[in-house]
């Protein structure tokens, strides 16, 4: 799953497709042809400390690139089921929502009706305060639990359970010690029965591993290590930023792995 973010304020790419639909609908295009399953297209930045935006705002963002992504498989990266509901009209294939059906009491209508996929995401709070002290008593546990109960139900509001995937929502509510205790135990949540999105990338946790306490990001290499990792625990959808680094990585992983 290819990252394109069309928001000013992405922790890693934002600003760089903002306001330019034929620049963002051309890495679109770039990420299917190095091997990108799908693309996930957001309209809001969901890093941490962020607010989140209006509906017209979100709107006015992503419309014009799915206008221009026809035969790109597409995710679309919202809370909103206004989003989704004409992200769909517009050919998006899945709903990625960082909140779990949360945030919107109308998107679970929304995916159902449409038969849409969806990505049902674990998060601790919201993005404004989820990385001020967040505490668990046993991460795994819980986040298995959590995707469970949303898992149950998506169900309920008619979503088909092939359908779902489930993610354990990397840095949303997050310590570096949290994040390698989920990816260390994916297998706890891949038990549910559904395939797991790994959501890694350049994320912070990865530059405070190797060594700078205040990073925001991480680098490519690291990126690649967490997933090969998470591949071999059990993930099978990686959202990334760097499509082509990504499969070539996780093919050989594959290949070892048989
Ligand atoms: N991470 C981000 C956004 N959406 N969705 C899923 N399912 N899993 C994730 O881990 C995930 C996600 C945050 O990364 P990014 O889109 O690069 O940045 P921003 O939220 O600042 O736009």
């Amino acid at each position: 799953m290819g990252i394109l973010n069309v928001t000013p304020d992405s922790f890693s790419d934002g600003g760089v497709y903002f306001g330019d639909p034929d620049a963002a609908a051309a890495s679109a295009r770039a990420m299917v042809d190095a091997g990108a399953a799908i693309v996930d297209l957001g309209g809001e930045s969901t890093r941490p400390g962020a607010d989140g935006v209006s509906l017209g705002e979100e709107l006015r963002r992503v419309v014009p690139v799915l206008e221009r992504l026809d035969g790109v498989p597409v995710s679309i990266d919202t809370a909103k089921a206004e989003v989704a509901r004409q992200a769909v009209a517009l050919g998006a294939e899945m709903v990625n929502d960082v909140t779990a059906l949360r945030g919107d009491p109308e998107l679970a209508g929304v995916v159902a009706d449409s038969g849409a996929y969806l990505c049902l995401m674990h998060m601790l709070g919201e993005p404004r305060t989820m990385q001020q002290n967040p505490v668990y008593g046993d991460v795994t546990a819980e986040v298995t639990a959590f995707l469970e109960e949303r898992l149950r139900a998506a169900v309920d509001a008619g979503v088909p359970e092939e359908r779902i995937c489930l993610d354990p929502g990397i840095g949303f509510g997050k310590t570096v010690d949290h994040n390698l205790e989920l990816l260390r135990h994916l297998d706890v949540v891949a038990r549910l029965g559904r395939p797991i999105l790994v959501g890694v990338s350049r994320k912070s946790s990865l530059g405070r591993l190797l060594g700078d306490p205040g990073a925001t990001r991480g680098t490519l290499a690291a990126s690649l290590g967490a997933a090969v990792s998470a591949f071999g625990h059990g993930a099978a959808i990686f959202r990334v930023h760097d499509v082509r680094e990504h499969v070539e990585a996780l093919a050989i992983a594959a290949a070892v792995e048989g």
